[in-house]
């Protein structure tokens, strides 16, 4: 075979080749195995030398002619697989604008974050502050500081864990009180709540948790009343419960406030009648509250001859669970989706 022949056929074959290229991985392939450095045609220079003087002008312009048109063809084909796959692509791609959209699945707000904005948003409105506090806390600021020395009976009213002797998980949310007082430097007006999580060794059971939220009210000045606490939890019972709600304070006990006060709110799902909710009497219980001790605001540098106060707890835990008839507080703190669900506004594709 001359060896022109054999380089047509080399040409020929490297063209198959080329056009049998799917795609360009097999393109290059093709590229490396005839004009790589170790390709075939490069090979063919390298046997150049081996030939008679006059005759390599002659070979190594057809080997350069077979060169030029494999890199052409290849070229070229390279150009139509990447229009191919830019056309699939765009294939592909299509969007069909006349498609249903997909739903976004919006979370809802747990129902204590809810309790909790409200009544954030009532107090500010009020002219009150939010101060935060340690959950972890000092025997001081959660029972000394609070008129309740050690030893005192009155500690079994919250069974503590204690972290050491001197530090436990604070069991309400009072310490922020103190501990407010105390920076204040016996100057008022003081006009806070806190709103944070407590801990208490009860056993869990359907409306006991060891673990629960508390929000703490506070007001130290002078000339502050009974009565300015009456009307603050008048407005408070009536921002959660409803614009026609009535309280009712009953005579109770706390070692921290002196007189001390149970808050009952009237039902309202039957409106002070009797019914399940309310154990037939029309009235719920939602708050322990009271005029602070003189000894509290001593203890914390005020002057109780020219300051008075009054403070309150609330459970929102509690209040959320009469709020919303949910019958289990466990359910507020297993994170069930399906629990949280029932509380996503309406709009949001929750239940009306
Ligand atoms: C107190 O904790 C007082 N510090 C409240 C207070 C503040 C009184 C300021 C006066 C002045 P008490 O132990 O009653 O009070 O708790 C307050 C609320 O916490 C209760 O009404 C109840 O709603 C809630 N609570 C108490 N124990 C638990 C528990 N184990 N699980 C869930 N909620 C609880």
């Amino acid at each position: 075979m001359s060896l022109q022949e054999k380089l047509a056929e080399l040409r020929q074959e490297a063209l198959v080749r080329i056009n049998e290229a799917k795609a360009e991985r097999a393109l290059q392939d093709v590229k490396v195995n005839y004009l790589g450095k170790k390709g075939v045609i490069t090979g063919l220079m390298k046997e150049m030398k081996e030939l008679p003087k006059e005759e390599r002008p002659e070979f190594g312009q057809l080997v350069n002619e077979v060169r030029k048109a494999i890199e052409q063809e290849i070229e070229a084909k390279k150009v139509l697989l990447e229009e191919e796959a830019l056309n699939a692509q765009l294939e592909n791609e299509t969007i069909d604008v006349t498609l249903p959209g997909r739903k976004v699945s919006l979370g809802a707000k747990h129902p204590l974050t809810k309790i909790n904005e409200d009544l954030e948003d009532l107090f500010i409105g009020l002219g009150y502050e939010i101060v935060e506090g340690y959950e972890v806390e000092s025997d001081y600021y959660n029972f000394e500081a609070l008129n309740l020395p050690k030893s005192h009976p009155a500690r079994d009213m919250q069974d503590t864990f204690y972290i050491s002797e001197e530090i436990l998980m604070r069991t309400h949310t009072s310490p922020v009180q103190a501990r407010t007082l105390e920076k204040r430097n016996g100057v008022g007006p003081v006009k806070i709540i806190c709103p944070g999580k407590v801990y208490r060794r009860d056993s869990d059971d359907a409306t006991h948790s060891h673990q629960f939220t508390q929000i703490e009210g506070l007001v130290v000045a002078e000339n502050i009343k009974m009565s300015d606490l009456k009307g603050t939890l008048e407005l408070l019972a009536r921002k959660l419960f409803g614009a026609d709600r009535e309280i009712r304070l009953r005579p109770s006990f706390f070692p921290f406030t002196e007189p001390s006060v149970e808050v009952d709110v009237s039902c309202f799902k039957c409106k002070g009648h009797g019914c399940n909710v309310c154990k037939q009497t029309g009235w719920i219980e939602v708050l322990g509250s009271g005029m602070v001790h003189p000894n509290v605001l001593e203890m914390a540098g005020f002057d109780s001859s020219k300051y008075s106060g009054f403070a309150f707890g609330l459970g929102p835990d509690r209040m959320a669970m009469l709020k919303y008839g949910i019958e289990d507080i466990r359910h507020f703190y297993t994170n069930d989706v399906r629990f949280l669900e029932q509380f996503k506004p309406v709009e949001d594709g929750g239940e009306a």
